[in-house]
Formats: structure tokens, sequence, C-alpha cells
């Protein structure tokens, strides 16, 4: 719908260490509807393109290198205010900042292998989206249970 947007990855590291179904379920859990989901293997220059904003900065090279190094988990949520959310339940950038609760606060230790990614705004919400996500793999649905989410 004309909903506000995030797009939410798993990261490898959350991959490898079996975290997915922890990750996806406390989006859910929140209330959030999933309108996107799929396990996918980064081609680089989606990588780079995604982090495109960081190029220029020291870590961009082992942050591609990372995000390629092994299948992600591509997680397309909807709903008021998902953004800002996401990121909440996600947690500071560096783990060991990340509050105790949060998805980076609970599970990580470094900067490096943080778990999982946030769009840092609505614009970049459909902007990653788009890049990550062809158009017919996002489902438009009825989450019946909405009248028991929102007033
Ligand atoms: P976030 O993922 O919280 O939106 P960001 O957009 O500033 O953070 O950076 C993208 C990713 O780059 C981040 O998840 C991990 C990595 N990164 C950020 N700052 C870093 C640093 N100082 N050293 C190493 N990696 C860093
Ligand atoms: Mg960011």
């Amino acid at each position: 719908g004309s909903q506000e947007r995030s797009y939410v990855m798993v990261k490898p590291d959350g991959v490898q260490r079996g975290h997915v179904g922890e990750i996806i379920s406390r989006f859910e859990r929140k209330g959030f509807q999933l309108i996107g989901l799929k396990l996918f293997k980064t081609p680089k220059e989606l990588a780079e393109e995604h982090y495109g904003e960081l190029k220029e900065k020291p870590f961009y090279g082992k942050l591609v290198d990372y995000i390629i190094s092994g299948p992600v988990v591509c997680i397309a949520l909807e709903g008021p205010g998902v953004v800002a959310s996401a990121r909440k339940l996600i947690g500071a950038t560096n783990p060991l900042n990340a509050e105790p609760g949060t998805i980076r606060g609970d599970l990580g230790i470094e900067v490096g292998r943080n778990v999982v990614h946030g769009s840092d705004s609505p614009e970049n919400g459909l902007r990653e989206l788009g890049l990550w996500f062809d158009q017919d793999e996002l489902i438009e649905w009825e989450q019946h249970m909405t009248p028991w989410l929102k007033e």
C-alpha cells in the first residue's frame, strides 16, 4: 500500500550463526507486516551499491567483502513508523553500544559483524527495497490481525 516500508537484512554472520528465525520473529512479534522474504547470495555490485554512501570510509572494502561472504536473508517490512521502529529493535551500529534487548545488543560483539541491517529513512527504505527485491517479489496481502494492532 502507501504505507512506510523498510528493508531489513540478516547479514551473513546472522545466517551462519542460525539466528534467521529469531530475527524474523522479533519483527513479526512487534506487528509489522512481512511483504517480502528470501535467502539470497549477494552480487558484489549490489553490496557496493547498497553501501554506496560509505564508499569513502576506510572500512568500505571489508564491509562489502563481509556482506558477500555468505547468504543473507532479505526482509521487506511495512507499517506505520516501521523504519525508526525497526532500527530501535536492531539497536546501535556497534553491538557493544547496543542495548540489551535489541538484536545487536543481544547477539553481537563487533561493529564489523553486527548481524542485521535496517534502512535509516523511509526514502532509503524504498531505495533499498528496489535494489534487493524485484517488483513481483513484494507481496501485497491483507493482514487479518490489523484491527488488533491498529485502532
Ligand atoms: P547502520 O548499519 O547501523 O545503519 P551505518 O549505515 O553507519 O550503520 O554503517 C553501515 C555498516 O557499516 C554497519 O552496519 C557496520 C559497518 N560500519 C559502520 N561503522 C563502522 C566502523 N567504524 N568500523 C567498521 N565497520 C563499520
Ligand atoms: Mg545504515
